[in-house]
């Protein structure tokens, strides 16, 4: 007997519509793309466009202090951070203030060069308070490391060290030398002379130490004084940056003093340093390197961002030598 002449086919699509049929009705396919979960919150990542920076700038004294602002400028400028910069002129209740009003603004973080170590702790534990981490950069703060989120900077203790080693390859027989020293309570002069003391030879006798406060116009009268004072009597002088060793140099060609007669050695490795070892008057410049935007920035936005970022993050560094100075010199930055 011949089959059904009903294709095979058509009794499967009977049965699927039977089936269907059957199907509880009061479940309807649930909508799809709004029943998806929400995209992941890290699509919302902030970017440095989103940024508010404020720095407290302490002040114009060197150099140094001028590439600094710079890099900050131009960091901001190239990322796309708004940048609320301000010149405390070496006060420190300037920069106080200059942090208050920036706390009440609400930026999102605070990079604060601090002019001297102490006194920090009531404006560090406003910004807390307000939410607004606060990057140290450059010199140090004595305040609980609670108050703040990360320090970024140079070791000026190693500064010290590395002058000192100096002093010691060039006066093996010991003898006396002065020292010009930064800001007072400043945690660079604080640092470098601390160090410095530490790695200095027993034999070698530092006779005295005045601050220049980092200075061109105050590291002149203080050599003249150290001069007239002790004529004849040193073999060398530390300064604790070049600003200072420029204007003492000044002071010293005056009282006919020639490169060479006093071993002389700076810290910063500016331009006006590499200069006064091309001259013949420093035998070394400690590098202290104040390019620190980018890295500021960077931290910056990874707390912004809820990143762990490190507690102390310290510049790598070294010693120039006049040997180098000519032809280093046009690739230096500042
Ligand atoms: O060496 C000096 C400046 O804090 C590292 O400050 C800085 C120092 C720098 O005035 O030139």
């Amino acid at each position: 007997m011949k089959r059904s002449a009903v294709p095979l086919f058509v009794v499967a699509l009977l049965l699927l519509t039977v089936l269907a049929a059957c199907a509880p009705a009061a479940a309807p396919a649930p909508a799809q793309p709004t029943a998806a979960p929400a995209a992941p919150a890290a699509a919302t990542a902030k970017t440095y466009k989103d940024m508010t920076l404020c720095y407290p700038q302490l002040g114009a004294e060197s150099d140094w202090r001028t590439a600094n602002t710079a890099s900050f400028k131009e960091t901001a400028e190239k990322l796309g951070v708004k940048l609320i910069f301000s010149d405390a002129q070496q006060k420190q209740e300037n920069q106080i203030s200059a942090m208050r009003a920036c706390i009440q603004q609400g930026v999102d973080v605070i990079a604060l060069p601090p002019v001297v170590e102490t006194g920090w702790d009531a404006v560090l534990t406003e910004a807390k308070n307000a939410n607004i981490p606060v990057i140290v950069v450059d010199r140090s703060v004595s305040a609980d490391k609670s108050l703040y989120a990360s320090h970024i900077g140079s070791d000026m203790d190693i500064e010290g060290k590395r002058a000192a080693a100096e002093f010691n390859k060039m006066l093996p027989n010991g003898g006396n030398i002065l020292e010009l020293s930064g800001t007072t309570g400043s945690g660079a002069a604080v640092g470098r002379a601390r160090g410095f003391r530490e790695a200095l030879n027993p034999n070698i006798k530092i006779i005295d130490s005045q601050t220049g406060n980092f200075t061109r116009a105050e590291g002149k009268p203080v050599m003249e004084a150290f001069l007239k004072k002790y004529a004849g009597q040193v073999q060398g002088v530390f300064f604790h940056n070049d600003d200072m060793a420029i204007g003492a140099i000044e002071a010293i060609k005056a009282a006919g003093i020639k490169p060479g007669d006093l071993k002389m050695v700076s810290v910063d490795g500016t331009r006006g340093g590499f200069q006064a070892m091309i001259d013949g008057w420093l035998q070394a410049d400690v590098e202290c390197n104040p390019l620190l935007g980018p890295q500021v920035m960077d931290l910056g936005l990874k707390l912004m961002n809820g990143e762990q970022i490190v507690k102390e993050a310290l510049t790598d560094e070294s010693v120039y030598y006049p040997d180098k100075a000519k032809e280093l010199l046009p690739t230096r930055q500042y």
